[in-house]
């Protein structure tokens, strides 16, 4: 997971004089939807490769809309290994991650939280928590899981209320200025509603979940990601729920340079890994339990995986 300097279209070609530049702000298929300031226009994929937020040419194509015609090299790539170890580009261009969760239903997972803010660091983005449905109450093992990563902005707000709404709606236009941000969070945290209640005068935000075909059933409201620009500046990306994320070209000794509450740890060895018992390591001293245990499972499943892709 690095951010800038990849080249998914294979190798620039000479600008033609009538080609347009945009944005990806849908994949369709074979198909994604380009917006410039013009407006929104679907364009063939012809060979090119494009995820949400690409930068993009494109040129006429006779009855068919348009057609696109190169990839701009990728400031920032979100990246993840799908289930049988592939990397998958999810988004491209961001400037941060807002982590979407609920504090009851579906039940809040700390562990996914620090995969995600690991997953951001390393990705060179920003990253916040918001914590939605308030009007649901938040336990008190939730709200210790949240003071255990407080080095991370975190946002309370209400999707069903409007609570927190205005603060999260400035804050957008804030963070979002450069480049848009996506929510990201397992599947059913509201992260379409809190989209829906962001811009309430869009018809065209894709389905919201019914409460019960959410969770446990691996079923997923949103199936693909689509860019939306605020009202008050910057743009944000919907992004289909997910159930596990493993990073992308993350390696499993770099986890510990963005775990949250790792910040101050030294340990004798300089590559220390912070494994149960390792000579000299002060992990178990300077890092509360709960993110020292979240942090072991992280590493030890992509030391597993980088294990299986060996020779
Ligand atoms: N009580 C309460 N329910 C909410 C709130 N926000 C969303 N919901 C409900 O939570 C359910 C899931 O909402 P979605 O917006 O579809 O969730 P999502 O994160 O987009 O889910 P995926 O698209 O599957 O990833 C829906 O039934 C919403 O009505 C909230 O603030 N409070
Ligand atoms: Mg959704
Ligand atoms: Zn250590």
């Amino acid at each position: 997971m690095r951010g800038g300097g990849k080249r998914p279209s294979r190798g620039r070609r000479a600008r033609q004089a009538d080609e347009r530049a945009g944005e990806v702000v849908e994949i369709r298929g074979r198909r994604v939807v380009v917006r410039d300031p013009e407006g929104e226009r679907v364009c063939f994929l012809s060979g090119e490769r494009a995820v949400v937020g690409d930068r993009v040419r494109w040129v006429e194509a006779r009855g068919t809309g348009g057609k696109l015609v190169g990839v701009e090299p990728r400031r920032t790539a979100l990246e993840r290994v799908d289930a049988i170890g592939r990397v998958q580009v999810l988004a491209a261009n961001l400037g941060g991650l807002i982590v979407v969760t609920a504090p009851v239903s579906p039940p809040f997972r700390a562990g996914l939280l620090d995969r995600y803010i690991v997953t951001a660091r390393s990705a060179g983005l920003d990253v916040v928590i918001v914590v939605n449905k308030l009007d649901e109450g938040v336990p008190a093992e939730v709200e210790e899981a949240l003071a255990l990563r407080d080095e991370v902005e975190q946002l309370r707000v209400s999707a069903a209320t409007g609570e927190g709404l205005q603060d999260l709606r400035h804050a957008l236009a804030e963070w979002s200025s450069d480049a848009p941000w996506a929510l990201v969070g397992h599947s059913g945290v509201g992260k379409t509603s809190l989209v829906a209640a962001l811009l309430p005068e869009r018809d065209d935000i894709g389905e919201i979940g019914a409460l019960s075909s959410h969770w446990g059933t691996g079923q997923h409201t949103t199936t693909r990601s689509r860019l939306f620009e605020l009202p008050g500046g910057g743009a944000i990306v919907d992004s289909p729920g997910i159930r596990t994320f493993a990073p992308g070209r993350l390696s499993s000794i770099e986890v510990r340079r963005f775990f949250p509450g790792f910040g101050t740890v030294r340990c004798k060895y300089r590559d220390c890994r912070h494994r149960e018992g390792e000579e000299g390591c002060v992990a178990d001293e300077l890092v509360p339990a709960q993110l020292l245990t979240s942090y072991r499972r992280m590493h030890d499943e992509l030391v597993a995986i980088e294990e299986r892709q060996r020779p």
